[in-house]
């Protein structure tokens, strides 16, 4: 069958109900003549059960929730496309792998874990990366996350570290938190966690944006040739803008001041035409070499390294849609990581096989029923034909009397495929043993990747986690608790040990840290050492530019049309909506009112000259702030000539990194090739003195 990019708008646009140019309606079509106020018996007297549109319009109310997902209740979507560089038929057979000409429809969900529906967007979490493959073969769900190993080994403990990590149950609090004693509590005797941990408390668990986020597959797969030859196969994505991540004063106060910060940054980008762009990469090892790794495949809390097995760029997603309905589509989507088509196979890793489990199982409550693969967004655009009948909420209607297999009355079908003509066939793995509950020794080791990943980080980078470790232990009250965790962080690393005790007020225990098996540092554990990989680049970085009355607006628009033309977003913003008078005399719009954004929207400032201009900015506490706030947050900083004034008020020094000074830096073109390559490095994470700018 054909199956091309538009091949899923196709088939959800035959469910979209249009208002335009329609009337107001029941349900049942009936045109409404007023729908202000109930059938009444005078215009005082009692409503009637008689009146249908009101019953009908209340009843419809009452029920629009259903259960939120149990864990990664909040989310944001998107549709796209995936496109494969080459055919991969020396690894699969998955048809939607073999020809770079097709583009197949994708719908992305991603979400944080812990928190509620309604939670902020920028806690701190694991946020979820799940792909919906629209196939010609069906659909293939890569239901993955933003890290690329688990808490746990087993699926059987998921209940509990959940319920661990989630909000209290005595009295639902913290909401989307880990800094509390339950969760703490619970990796604390459960030393596999220890390797997540220190990912959850790294700056990967407070992502800039969705669009700057890495994904992962997480377990390790199976691709399957042609010819039957399976190999291990581990998936990643990666951003094409780079991995950045937010701190943690901004997420926390972005939780407030803008609770819909990813959501709203996904929606925006893609309105706008910045397509968010992922590489599909694989991790491919031969079922032969998979021994000599010194990691067991099947154990989803470690990962192979990419100096080990490296990463092979296979095919980029582009998502280029909003969803029309938030409801219909991002809150009805349903991943089920069983969801697999002929050429990829799953593996015997116990966290992967209960997930084969759970995601069917659980939108049964969610979506009221086995039918949820007929809802619109779920349904593949390859056919469906089988004998599954009934249920609540069933859409489509089988033709014909013959509802079961084999049969003759209906001509034998739906009939089957052979191999060659599509069908799935599994893998015929060879497994043998004895049935017991047990953990295989090859799980044991929990703490060498955990001293991998710690030892891999830039300095600023081990800082931010030991910071972060301080912040959620420092939450905890139980001081056991507290000193069990630091007696496994004693095993990971000796400054990591050190500084958290310290933090906490505690004796730290004797650090007896692992010596990792692998190589010793991993660079693409690292978002800074990736950060120096890539080529610079300010796309889509938002900058904010403060003005007043008097700005210089040649300067502005010279600076503008620079980072413009690099594409970043430029902002002017001031006290008031409207336009600023320009020293030249003209009006320069204003895109945001100083009293409904803050700098933790923007990725640096811009401060135009313009004697006037500054002169007012200086005044105002709150262009202070914005100033200094940006800097604590270790943002590029931009003053012109004139605006250094500005700079001298907030108690920040022209010549601290990252602060473009015009009196250094010059003015015009010059001005802003300096200030759009201090931007490109993201963060200035060497400015020591940042404690002391007040914000
Ligand atoms: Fe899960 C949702 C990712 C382990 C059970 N999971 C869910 C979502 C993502 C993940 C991204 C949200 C999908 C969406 O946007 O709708 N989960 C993971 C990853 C895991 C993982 C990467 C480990 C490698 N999950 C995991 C285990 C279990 C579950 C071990 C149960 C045994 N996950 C669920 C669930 C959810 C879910 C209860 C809640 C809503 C849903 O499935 O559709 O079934």
């Amino acid at each position: 069958m054909y199956v091309d990019e538009k091949s899923k708008d196709q088939q959800l646009s035959r469910d979209r109900s249009e208002p335009t140019g329609n009337f107001l309606t029941t349900d049942q079509g009936i045109r409404v003549e007023h729908t202000d106020d109930s059938l009444k018996i005078g215009a005082r007297g009692p409503t009637l059960l008689e009146d249908f549109h009101f019953r009908e319009k209340i009843t419809r109310f009452d029920h629009e929730r259903i259960p939120e997902r149990v864990v990664h209740a909040r989310g944001a979507g998107a549709h796209g496309y995936f496109q494969v560089y080459e055919s991969q038929a020396k690894y699969t057979r998955a048809k939607f792998l073999q020809d770079p000409a097709k583009k197949t429809p994708v719908f992305v969900r991603f979400s944080t874990v812990a928190g509620s529906r309604g939670s902020a967007d920028t806690v701190r979490d694991v946020r979820g990366f799940a792909v919906k493959f629209y196939t010609e073969e069906g659909n293939w769900d890569l239901v993955g996350n933003n890290i690329p190993v688990f808490f746990i080994q087993d699926g059987i403990k998921f209940p509990d570290i959940i319920h661990a990590a989630k909000a209290e149950p005595h009295h639902e609090i913290p909401q989307a938190a880990t800094a509390h004693d339950s969760f703490w509590d619970f990796v604390s005797l459960v030393p596999e966690t220890m390797h997540m941990v220190m990912w959850t408390m790294s700056d990967r668990a407070i992502p800039r944006s969705f669009r700057m986020m890495q994904g992962f597959g997480v377990h390790t797969f199976r691709f399957i040739d042609e010819k039957n030859t399976a190999r291990f196969v581990k998936f990643h994505w990666k951003p094409l803008l780079g991995t950045h991540s937010l701190v943690w004063d901004e997420a926390q106060k972005l939780s407030g001041k803008d609770p819909d910060f990813h959501r709203r940054d996904l929606y925006e980008a893609i309105e706008q035409g910045d397509f968010p762009e992922y590489e599909l990469g694989i991790q491919i090892l031969e079922e032969a070499d998979a021994q000599k790794l010194g990691v067991d495949l099947l154990d989803a809390t470690k990962l192979i390294p990419e100096e080990v097995v490296p990463v092979q760029p296979v095919g980029k997603l582009t998502l280029n849609r909003n969803p029309t309905n938030f409801f219909a589509e991002t809150e009805q989507v349903a991943f089920c990581v069983a969801n697999i088509v002929p050429g990829i196979d799953f593996t015997d890793d116990p966290l992967m096989q209960a997930r084969l489990f759970s995601y069917l199982d659980t939108q049964l409550t969610r979506l009221g029923g086995p039918n949820f693969a007929e809802i619109p967004i779920n349904r593949p655009v390859a056919p469906v034909h089988n004998n599954q009948q009934d249920g609540f909420g069933r859409h489509t209607s089988n033709v014909g009397r013959a509802n079961y297999f084999p049969n003759s009355l209906g001509g034998g079908c739906p009939f089957l495929a052979s191999q060659k003509q599509g069908g799935y066939v599994h893998h015929p793995e060879q497994v043998s043993g004895q049935k017991l509950r047990e953990r295989s020794a090859s799980f044991n080791d929990h703490y060498s990747q955990a001293a991998l990943f710690f030892r891999s980080l830039s300095a600023p980078e081990q800082e931010h986690l030991i910071d972060a470790c301080r912040f959620e232990l420092g939450k905890v009250e139980t001081k056991a608790i507290q000193e069990r965790v630091l007696e496994h962080f004693a095993k990971i690393d000796a400054l990591l040990v050190s500084a958290v005790a310290e933090g906490l007020g505690l004796p730290a225990p004797k650090a007896t840290p692992v010596t990792p098996k692998g190589p010793p540092a991993s660079k693409a554990l690292s978002m800074e050492a990736m950060k120096q990989a890539m080529p610079p680049s300010i796309k889509t970085r938002k900058i904010g530019v403060l003005v007043a009355d008097g700005v210089d607006a040649d300067e502005l628009m010279a600076v503008r049309k620079e980072l413009e033309a690099q594409g970043a977003l430029v902002k002017v913003i001031a006290k008031r909506l409207g336009t600023v008078k320009a020293a030249n005399g003209k009006d320069v719009p204003v895109d945001k009112s100083a009293l409904t954004t803050d700098s933790i929207e923007y990725d640096g400032v811009f401060i135009p000259g313009g004697a006037a201009s500054v002169a007012t900015l200086k005044k105002d506490g709150k262009a202070r702030h914005f100033v200094q706030e940006a800097y604590l947050h270790c943002k590029t900083v931009g003053a012109a000539k004139d605006a250094e004034e500005l700079l001298k008020a907030c108690e920040i020094d022209p010549a601290a990194p990252g602060i473009v000074a015009g009196s250094k830096a010059g003015a015009g073109t010059a001005f802003a090739t300096a200030f759009s390559q201090a931007l490109a490095k993201h963060r200035h994470w060497d400015r020591k003195d940042n404690d002391r700018v007040p914000a």
